[in-house]
């Protein structure tokens, strides 16, 4: 397959994405030196955010073009599903769900909800580099130590893949057509967004940046 707009962007913002996807969480989840309290943060906050995903992929569904509704919906419908899964894993850790968002993740939300205003090709550009940034980012964690294991077998499923592959030809496609300045601005959200991942990684290592 030829490299799209999509692989443009990470070319172009290398290190960055380095920086979101090879993360010292990340380390940490594979040789099993993450302690359970940065995990524990981590799966709270992530757990508020894939909420604030699924309101946000819900506002992509209502503007996007027909050919790329079947696989949003599948996708938001997979989102709640995720919500489930995050509530029995909750349970297992002994963890409440109802904590407050950290600031991270309320910033997170801001700027998901800001993209409202976007026309779609920032908002397909922003999907498909937050998901792509979780399937790289827990690939980079495999196997993953046993504590762990079940997370980064969740991101890196074939169906994961092959979901994050679907908004990368849709990404691709959306660019592709789109004129300079929303290519500009499509570029300016993948760059925040990659941003935001690191920060959340980050955030739960309890080592805000900044
Ligand atoms: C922070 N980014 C973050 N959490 C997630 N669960 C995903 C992306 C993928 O849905």
């Amino acid at each position: 397959m030829k490299d799209g707009r999509t692989q443009d962007l990470i070319d172009r913002h290398r290190e960055a994405w380095q920086s979101a996807t090879k993360h010292p969480f990340l380390d940490g989840a594979r040789e099993g030196s993450l302690s359970q309290n940065a995990f524990e943060t981590w799966l709270v906050q992530d757990y508020l955010f894939v909420t604030d995903g699924l309101a946000f992929q819900s506002h992509i569904v209502a503007r996007a073009p027909r050919r790329d509704q079947g696989l949003l919906i599948n996708g938001l419908a997979a989102l709640e599903a995720e919500l489930g899964w995050f509530e029995d894993q909750a349970g297992r850790w002994d963890l409440k769900l109802d904590a407050p968002r950290h600031s991270t993740t309320e910033a997170y939300r801001d700027f998901l909800n800001s993209l409202e205003h976007d026309p779609y090709p920032a908002k397909i550009t922003a999907l498909w580099a937050l998901e792509r940034v979780y399937l790289e980012s827990w690939i980079n964690a495999t196997p993953g130590h046993l504590n762990y294991r079940e997370f980064v077998e969740h991101w890196t499923t074939p169906e994961f893949a092959g979901y994050v592959a679907g908004l990368e030809e849709a990404a691709d496609d959306t660019l592709e057509a789109a004129d300079k300045s929303e290519r500009e601005r499509a570029e300016a959200v993948f760059v925040e967004i990659i941003r935001l991942e690191r920060e959340f990684w980050e955030m739960a290592l309890g080592e805000e940046g900044e």
